[in-house]
Formats: structure tokens, C-alpha cells, sequence
């Protein structure tokens, strides 16, 4: 299926961070076909925090949403993601954002997701991604 994630970083070296996060969903989630630029963003939620990168990968995976969701956790967990708090600062973020066309609502998982509403640089990743 194809499928739009979204990569975020605001602590440490960000990009080197968003960097083993990428090179994880390569050997683990799916084969990357389209990688959008990165943009420094201001923080959303949460303001007292570090700029983020943020940038998006449209990738073809195999694996099933809440599949994908676990290996993403995992990934998150390995490139040294510790936890903080709701919109706090993260070593690494990845949100799925589209899976094919399919709409997921759970508390764990909602697809699309809902920054496409509420984040101005999630629909300009996903516009780069897929014009
Ligand atoms: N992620 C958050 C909270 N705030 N702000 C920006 N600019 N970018 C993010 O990826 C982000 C955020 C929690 O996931
Ligand atoms: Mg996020
Ligand atoms: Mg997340």
C-alpha cells in the first residue's frame, strides 16, 4: 500500500536523528519512493520547545496499518526516542498521515491523520509528495 509518513525532530542532531529514523523505514516499513524537503517548523501544541525538522517520505509497504504502526514504534524506540509529554519534545516523531485511502479511527491510530487539519506543514509536505 502506499502510504505518506510524516518525520519529525526536535532535540539533538535532528537531522542525523531523522536520518537512521529513514534509513529504518527502509529496511523495516517500505521501500521509499518520494522524500519531500525538510522545513524547520515552529512548534505545534506545545510552543516553549525547539524548532522541529519536519519533513515526509511516501513509501510502499507490505505491512498492514497496525503493523506498520508497531514497526514504527520500534523505530521511533531504537533511534533513541524517550518519553515526555503530549506535544513535548521528541528525538524522533513518525505519524502515518495516509494509508492508501483508508480511514482509520482508534485511539491508537487515526488515518488520515488529523494535522492534515490543523498543520499547515502537513499539507505542504503532502502536496510535495504527491504532485
Ligand atoms: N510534533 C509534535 C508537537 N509539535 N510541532 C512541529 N512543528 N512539528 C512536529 O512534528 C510536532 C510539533 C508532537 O508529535
Ligand atoms: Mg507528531
Ligand atoms: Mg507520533
Amino acid at each position: 500500500m502506499k502510504t505518506v509518513l510524516i518525520l519529525g525532530s526536535n532535540i539533538g542532531n535532528r537531522r542525523e536523528n531523522l536520518k537512521r529514523a529513514e534509513e529504518l523505514i527502509e529496511k523495516f516499513c517500505g521501500r521509499v519512493l518520494k522524500r519531500s524537503s525538510i522545513l524547520e517548523t515552529a512548534p505545534f501544541g506545545v510552543l516553549n520547545q525547539p524548532y522541529f525538522l519536519n519533513y515526509g517520505l511516501l513509501i510502499e509497504t507490505p505491512h498492514p496499518p497496525f503493523e506498520l504502526l508497531k514497526l514504527i514504534k520500534w523505530i521511533e524506540k531504537r533511534t533513541g526516542r524517550y518519553p515526555t509529554y503530549r506535544w513535548g519534545p521528541r528525538v524522533v516523531d513518525v505519524d502515518i498521515v495516509l494509508y492508501g485511502k483508508v480511514r482509520i479511527e482508534t485511539p491508537a491510530l487515526t488515518v488520515p491523520h488529523r494535522g492534515l487539519k490543523d498543520r499547515d506543514f502537513f499539507r505542504k509536505i503532502l502536496n510535495e509528495l504527491l504532485n
